[in-house]
């Protein structure tokens, strides 16, 4: 029926509109690069106080929510990267370098 398929495809484009404001939304954080695991897809960061997950500065290791973004990184970068607890795993969501 052409009316059920148009309506489950607003619902969908209203479902992912609203997750890309929520991940737009997470800040952005300052932060140095000191380790990339590409194989394993993890990155060491000393970062700066990330507000939206009440921590603190300090330096740990992330999952990168996606290895590739860890091609574009080495130790000593400094970077603005956002992150978001993932399936109960500290994720970082997207990385920028800063210039
Ligand atoms: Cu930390």
């Amino acid at each position: 029926m052409m009316h059920t398929k148009s309506s489950l495809l607003i619902a969908m484009v209203a479902i992912f509109t609203s997750v890309a404001a929520w991940a737009g939304d997470l800040p952005m954080i300052n932060g140095k690069v000191k380790k990339v695991d590409e194989s394993a897809g993890k990155i060491t960061i000393k970062h700066n106080a990330i507000t939206n997950l009440d921590m603190s500065a300090m330096t740990m290791v992330f999952k990168a929510n996606d290895p590739a973004m860890l091609k574009d990184v080495k130790p000593g970068d400094k970077i603005k990267f956002s992150v978001d607890k993932v399936n109960g795993q500290l994720t970082v969501m997207k990385i920028e370098e800063k210039k």
